[in-house]
């Protein structure tokens, strides 16, 4: 059934504990039963070196886009939801995760809010990010920070890091 009225969202998925790819998997088809959202399309899956905090394993990365009629206040809920029903447990900044869904675009809505930020704030920055999403919208250009593709040699020194999978 289509979805009149929704608008476009991209999601960033996110895993490095306990069969992480297995768990990337299981969050894409879980996005096709948001209530009110459509899964449109996946990038490939992605290992990637950690950013931030260095030290812990490498990461199973993806990008997603949906189509939604929920808000973005609905849809992020609805992603802690999930990342919950996956056995997230919060601790410090860029620890260790089972699952970590991160909403990167919602439609062209730019928000800077306590609990959220669009476009997400460190998109921009990590090649774990822009390169998936690059992948599905290479056209794509981020509210305030023009072409998605012109961000990539930003993220040149992270590159080695990436590698589909
Ligand atoms: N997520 C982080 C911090 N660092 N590194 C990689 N490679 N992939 C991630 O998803 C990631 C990260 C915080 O959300
Ligand atoms: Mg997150
Ligand atoms: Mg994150």
């Amino acid at each position: 059934m289509p979805l009149p009225d929704a608008v476009p969202a991209y999601i960033a998925l996110g895993a490095n504990l306990d069969q992480p790819r297995a768990r990337v998997e299981a969050a894409l088809k879980a996005l096709d039963d948001l209530p009110q959202t459509r899964f449109l399309r996946a990038s490939s899956l992605y290992r990637t070196a950690p950013v931030g905090l260095v030290a812990q394993a490498d990461f199973v990365n993806a990008v997603a886009q949906v189509a939604t009629r929920l808000s973005p206040r609905q849809l992020l809920l609805a992603l802690q939801t999930q990342e919950a029903a996956q056995g997230r447990v919060r601790g410090i900044p860029n620890a260790p995760r089972t699952l970590d869904l991160d909403l990167l675009l919602y439609a062209d809505m730019m928000t800077r809010t306590p609990d959220l930020v669009l476009p997400h704030p460190r998109l921009h920055l990590r090649a774990f990010v822009l390169v998936p999403l690059h992948e599905i919208a290479p056209d794509l250009r981020i509210p305030g920070r023009g072409a998605l593709a012109a961000w990539l040699p930003a993220v040149y020194a992270q590159m080695s890091g990436v590698s589909r999978i």
